[in-house]
């Protein structure tokens, strides 16, 4: 079915969380739905918000805004606009949109009859953001420990936070998420290679017929011995990048609220294992 017709077809009302039918079309090619009317609101305000608070600023040099969040001495509390309230409207402008646009993925998945892998995938993702902004400083007792909105001020952040626990690679939690972040390269590298491979083969005389799965399957048994599966690396590629996500949100929310010092001292446990202890 060519993609015209397939949508002709599938652009069918239902499936909607809220709104029933009243926010149930499109524009151009783009599905609406009550979380689109959400997700533009939030944006839009964000974005003005954002205006706003450069405006209040010293600088329009696009690398160097920054929209900072309250001073830690409010607290928990509501901030001035000027002083971290910006921040703290843009923050709740973030997660409404990031939310609404989770709940379109899902409201556009029920319309097509498919799983919810996409909006659980990308829930993970609003995760680790509100693990930064939300969970960490409320652990911690104030809206100053979460992260400015700049481009270069971001990065001081991370300099800052990460230098303040001695480095930030002898986190435990830290050196699983990059063992997950490197995985998911090396496996999407096989897989693009693979498939790329398959669906272009070489034209070196015998034919140019694009291979099979069986094809794809048979290199690795010949190279490794084992496939994973066609199914399989897709399962093992997600498997990787969530996991590659939640072990960042772990890395960052356990310092600061259940580790204070720095992080190769965590290590202690491994040299004073008894069999060496004393040496
Ligand atoms: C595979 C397979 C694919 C693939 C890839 C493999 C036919 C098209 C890449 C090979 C992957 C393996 C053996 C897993 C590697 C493990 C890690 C942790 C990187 O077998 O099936 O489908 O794309």
């Amino acid at each position: 079915m060519a993609l015209l017709s397939f949508e002709r077809k599938y652009r069918v009302r239902g499936g909607t969380l809220i709104g029933g039918d009243l926010f149930d079309f499109w524009v151009g090619p783009f599905y609406v739905g009550f979380f689109g009317v959400t997700t533009i609101f939030f944006a839009a305000l964000g974005v003005l918000m954002i205006a706003f608070g450069a405006s209040l600023g010293d600088t329009w040099n696009p690398w160097l805004i920054s929209i900072d969040p309250p001073p830690i001495e409010y607290g928990l509390s509501a901030a001035p606009l000027s002083e971290g309230g910006i921040w703290q409207i843009v923050t709740i402008c973030a997660i409404g949109a990031f939310v609404s646009w989770a709940l379109r993925q899902v409201e556009i998945s029920r319309k097509l009859g498919m799983g919810l892998h996409v909006p659980f995938a990308f829930a993970f993702a609003i995760l680790a953001y509100i693990t930064l902004v939300v969970i960490r400083p409320v652990l911690m007792g104030a809206w100053g420990h979460a992260f400015p909105y700049g481009i270069w001020s971001h990065l001081d952040w991370v300099n800052n936070v990460g230098y303040a626990y001695g480095n930030f690679h002898y986190n435990p939690a830290h050196m699983i998420a990059i063992t997950f972040f490197f995985t998911t390269c090396l496996a999407l590298a096989l897989h693009g290679s693979l498939i790329l491979s398959s669906t272009n083969p070489t034209d070196d005389g015998k034919d140019a017929n694009v291979r099979t799965p069986e094809h794809e399957d048979t290199f690795f048994r010949d190279l490794i011995g084992y496939s994973i599966g066609t199914l399989g690396i897709h399962r093992l590629g997600l498997f990787l990048a969530l996991s590659a996500v939640f072990w960042s949100a772990v890395c960052i929310v356990v310092s600061g609220t259940v580790w204070f010092d720095a992080w190769s001292g965590w290590w202690e446990w491994y040299t004073n294992l008894p069999w060496w202890a004393d040496l």
